[in-house]
């Protein structure tokens, strides 16, 4: 599918394919505990967003020089053009490499060396997003965000993720209110495996701007409502949600109903390595398992560069 796309939800640690995997790890004098790649593929079939978590977390092991997030970042970059991304917004956990003992610096400068070369290789246009661990603490997300100040050159925006349930959006309250005073632009998780109330919670308390997953919105009609008439895009992940039990099967997600309802969805990949399919193959699935025709694979396509950080932000807009 190379309709021409911008990706909005999209973590690049979840792009790392088992081959790049078991490369970075030989490189870097890890063992894995996969005895090869095929065996590490069968492990990345988990059945809930925890299961997938741990895996997640536990294979950023591999991931340690400058030279392995550039090289990650790269690699995403030239799948993600083979099918028709023009623009992605790329989300890190910074977090979860400080955390292991990986500096802030190392990750961002290794990234933005991708990023920097983007447009050129790749066509590709990009932003940065730093995304909280919302299971983590307050405080670790303000330190997180004291630690960004000195590349805040190369990062657009906040967001919020990993486990959601118990952990709602106002936890992160002052954090968000500092990363906008920053000029940082703003979005979060929310209703993914979180209910309904977490996506109000993230637009009145966080003041985001957009909604990743957002799809439990489906269940108040009241939000549903509030979100279409304030344009509020929601960056929807079909093949994740399959995966992470969100929905049964593919057929019965409620895009259709979300965009019949005048909802601004965008489709887009989450973890691409992790789930099936990078942006291309998503839309795909969508148009093959819900029958969408070409003018509402268009309407999504419109949809993401509408909703993408590429204006100056709400600052710009209200001068
Ligand atoms: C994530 Cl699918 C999903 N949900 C929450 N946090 C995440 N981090 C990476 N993928
Ligand atoms: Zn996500």
């Amino acid at each position: 599918m190379h309709l021409p796309k911008a990706e909005l939800h999209l973590h690049i640690e979840g792009t790392l394919e088992p081959e790049l995997a078991f490369e970075l790890a030989a490189r870097n004098g890890i063992t894995l505990a996969y005895a090869d790649t095929e065996q590490l593929r069968k492990a990345y079939l988990f059945d809930d967003l925890q299961s997938f978590l741990d895996l997640y977390y536990g294979l950023m092991a591999v991931l340690r020089t400058e030279e392995d997030f550039e090289e990650l970042a790269d690699a995403y970059l030239a799948r993600a053009a083979a099918q028709g991304v023009r623009h992605a917004e790329i989300f890190f956990d910074p977090q979860a490499h400080t955390a292991r003992g990986v500096p802030f610096a190392t990750v961002v400068e290794g990234l933005g060396r991708a990023l920097d070369r983007s447009e050129e290789r790749h066509g590709v246009s990009t932003r940065l997003i730093m995304c909280f661990l919302r299971d983590q603490s307050a405080e670790s997300a303000m330190a997180t965000l004291e630690a960004a100040k000195p590349h805040l050159h190369r990062i657009t925006g906040v967001g919020l993720d990993s486990a959601e349930v118990g952990h709602p959006p106002a936890k992160f309250a002052a954090v968000y209110e500092a990363a906008g005073a920053l000029g940082l632009r703003k979005v979060a998780h929310a209703g993914e495996e979180g209910p309904a109330a977490y996506v109000r919670e993230a637009l009145d308390v966080l003041g985001v701007e957009r909604i990743d997953h957002g799809l439990r919105c489906v269940e108040d009609p009241d939000l549903v409502e509030r979100l279409v008439r304030e344009r509020v895009p929601l960056t929807l992940c079909p093949l994740s949600n399959v995966r992470l039990r969100a929905v049964d099967v593919l057929a019965e997600h409620p895009l259709p109903r979300m965009m019949a309802a005048g909802l601004l969805c965008t489709v887009n990949s989450d973890d691409p390595a992790y789930f099936g399919g990078y942006a291309g193959d998503n839309f795909l699935a969508v148009q093959e398992a819900l029958g969408l025709h070409q003018e509402q694979l268009r309407e999504l396509a419109r949809n993401s560069f509408e909703a993408a950080f590429l204006d100056g932000g709400p600052e710009e807009e209200a001068l």
